[in-house]
């Protein structure tokens, strides 16, 4: 292994041999613990350090890196106390993530470090968001992505590095190409000679390194970050190396061939950087000795400490008051006294989103052919020439990587809104949203600032992949809001409000109300708090519990039933949803239909139903009745359509309601 210094004093080839020093020492201690059965499981990254510390070393502090599951090195390199690394991996409350999350799976936002979830690929594109938020900053600053061999084959690996290059991103992707996935050889995982000869059908530039040779990555790192913010282009490294032990430690290592071990044992990054500092004469036995005795001594008061922390007491009020970044509170401000002027349902909405991009200048537009084009259903037609490309930005077609760069953004401090062009697309950025947005503010403290929007709904003949109604999917995850507003007034109020919450907003817009629907909008900035409904019309017959379309069906049957007293109540938010609103409904008239144009099974209307039984069973004089649209995929024909939707069952179901 030929090491070349060029320039680096001695001083900091010390310092860059104690940091690929110290993650191998806590390791070699770890595998012992392991043994002894203190500690549950182990990703190793033994003769694989000189890749996370080199890189670490070449990055400045405040530069964000996302490491995954074998990259101790990067987490000592930002010199997080080895204390508290250890009551981290002991699952302790004085952890990185309160015991939440389990070994190299949590960030510091402290330490310039996003915390990977399981899935790999998704940090690619979380870097993406961080590069471009330097890029808007015009801060000179670079965000680093690790991924392996295996990861490479993700589709958000594409989307990432597609959408690095075509929006001039300043971010190292890093690939440590160890030999295997979990037990999968590169051999059947790509068939292209180097990863990094991708880079090139990228548009970017691409580099296959010794990634066993701390000096070379410490170097390319470098250069790589300086040409990134020179350039302001994205930069692919593929570093060669090897995975010593198993995927983790239970998992053995059978499957690799005895000669690859002793191949690459002899290429083993400390050992081989240490000889060469040994032979140049910049550190001595004694020096060794020093070093190794210090780090172990900080690795046995870590252990000491970590062994006899008080075991984590579980507190179900923490843990519900840690899901979410504690929002302001958001007022109802729309007076009595504001002009108003009467618009269309999407007319609020885009109103709504140009008044919050006067508000907030760090809040960025981002969605397919919302630019020039002014989006699908032209919501930020004329946003472009008002507030400019940089904040009004068309994207690929790739749903899941702009969701992930909309997390980077805040990461780095912005608001990120993201338009889906249909709700239908959001399962393949659902990835991002269920298992980043929605989970990391509970896992590490970082929240998402980011507001989904979702062209939903049917009732205009665009068949089963434009229509859906899939909101029941994100009430299902924990760490989501979910908005559902039914007027224009609601439209613009509840999305000011969606983006004021620093938290993961889904934001839903029935698009069959976009152009159907008018009323009069207070002119100017307004917020409507997220988690309140609104009473449409109290009555005493029975209750109509509904949100989006289903409000405009009820208030027509209303309209068209003038014998029966209706309590109509919009939900308008379903995660949170209004409890104490439906409570009164019910206990207005005893007698509840919920109606939504989603389908019955798993739709909110049985959780509705279910929570109506647990809470006002008191009240009730009938069984709660649902009315919601056929258990099928969403049909095309017209005729189908029809018979679909829920709206045509209202009636009957009313009537067996009534009937009982
Ligand atoms: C989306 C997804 N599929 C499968 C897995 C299970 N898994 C965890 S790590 C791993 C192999 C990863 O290989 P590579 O990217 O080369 O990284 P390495 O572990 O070699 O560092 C697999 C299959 C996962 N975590 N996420």
């Amino acid at each position: 292994m030929q090491f070349k210094a060029n320039g680096l004093t001695p001083e900091f080839l010390k310092e860059l041999y104690y940091a690929i020093v110290k993650p191998r020492l806590i390791e070699e201690k770890m595998l012992i613990l392991l043994r002894q059965g203190k500690i549950s499981k182990w990703f190793s990254g033994i003769g694989q350090e000189a890749i996370a510390v080199g890189a670490t070393m070449a990055m400045d502090k405040d530069e964000y890196i996302m490491p995954l599951h074998r990259n101790l090195g990067v987490f000592t390199g930002r010199d997080m106390p080895f204390e508290k690394l250890f009551l981290q991996w002991q699952g302790s409350y004085d952890g990185y993530s309160k015991g939440r999350e389990r070994s190299f799976h949590f960030g510091s936002k402290e330490h310039h470090i996003c915390g990977m979830i399981s899935h790999l690929g998704p940090q690619l594109s979380v870097a993406d968001g961080v590069a471009l938020a330097h890029k808007l900053k015009q801060d000179n600053k670079v965000a680093l992505a690790f991924s392996g061999d295996g990861g490479t084959s993700e589709g958000e690996f594409h989307e990432a590095l597609n959408t690095a290059a075509v929006w001039g991103l300043p971010v190292i992707f890093l690939i440590e190409n160890n030999g295997y996935g979990l037990s999968t050889p590169v051999s059947e995982q790509f068939i292209c000679k180097h990863l990094a000869d991708r880079a090139v059908g990228y548009g970017m530039k691409g580099l296959t390194i010794d990634g066993n040779n701390i000096l070379e990555v410490y170097q390319t790192i470098k250069e790589a970050r300086e040409y990134c913010i020179k350039e302001q282009k994205p930069v692919l490294v593929e570093c060669m190396t090897f995975r010593m032990r198993g995927h983790e430690e239970a998992s053995g290592t059978k499957y690799v061939p005895k000669e690859l071990f002793e191949e690459w044992g002899k290429k083993d990054p400390v050992k081989n950087f240490e000889d060469f500092l040994l032979d140049k004469k910049i550190i001595d036995q004694q020096y060794i000795d020093t070093v190794h005795d210090e780090i172990h001594k900080e690795i046995d008061a870590g252990i000491a400490v970590g062994l006899s922390a008080t075991p984590i007491v579980a507190d179900t009020a923490t843990e519900m008051a840690n899901l979410f970044q504690p929002t302001p509170v958001v007022a109802e401000t729309p007076t009595a006294d504001m002009p108003k002027t009467e618009h269309k349902f999407i007319q609020a909405i885009s109103q709504g989103l140009e008044q919050a991009m006067e508000k907030f200048d760090k809040l960025v537009l981002m969605g397919q052919d919302i630019a020039e084009y002014g989006g699908a259903f032209k919501v930020t037609q004329g946003f472009v020439e008002k507030f400019g490309k940089e904040r009004v930005r068309n994207t690929p077609l790739c749903e899941s990587a702009i969701v992930g760069a909309a997390l980077g953004l805040s990461l780095e401090g912005y608001k990120a809104m993201m338009e889906m062009q249909f709700a239908d697309f959001v399962t393949v950025g659902f990835n991002q949203i269920i298992n980043n947005l929605a989970k990391i503010h509970y896992r590490w403290g970082q929240n998402a600032d980011v507001v989904v929007r979702m062209p939903t709904g049917g009732g205009v003949g665009a068949g089963p992949f434009h229509s859906q109604s899939n909101e029941a999917w994100f009430v299902h995850t924990p760490g989501l809001k979910v908005v559902y507003p039914s007027t224009p007034e609601d439209a613009k109020g509840l999305l000011l409000a969606a983006i004021e919450d620093p938290n993961p907003v889904m934001f839903f817009e029935h698009k069959a109300l976009y152009r159907s629907i008018s009323g009069f909008v207070p002119d100017d900035y307004y917020t409507i708090p997220i988690g309140k409904a609104r009473q449409v019309q109290e009555g005493e017959d029975f209750s109509i519990i509904t949100y989006g379309a289903g409000v405009h069906w009820a208030m027509e049957y209303a309209a068209q039933h003038p014998e029966y007293s209706i309590d109509i109540l919009d939900l308008r938010s379903l995660l949170p949803i209004d409890y104490e609103a439906v409570a009164a409904s019910v206990g207005r008239t005893g007698k509840v239909l919920l109606l939504h144009e989603d389908t019955l099974i798993g739709g909110i209307g049985g959780e509705l139903a279910a929570w109506i039984a647990e809470h006002c069973f008191e009240s009730l004089d009938a069984p709660v009745m649902r009315c919601a649209s056929l258990d099928t995929p969403y049909p095309f024909a017209k005729a189908l359509e029809n018979n679909f939707l829920a709206k045509g069952r209202l009636g009957d179901t009313v009537a067996t309601l009534m009937a009982y």
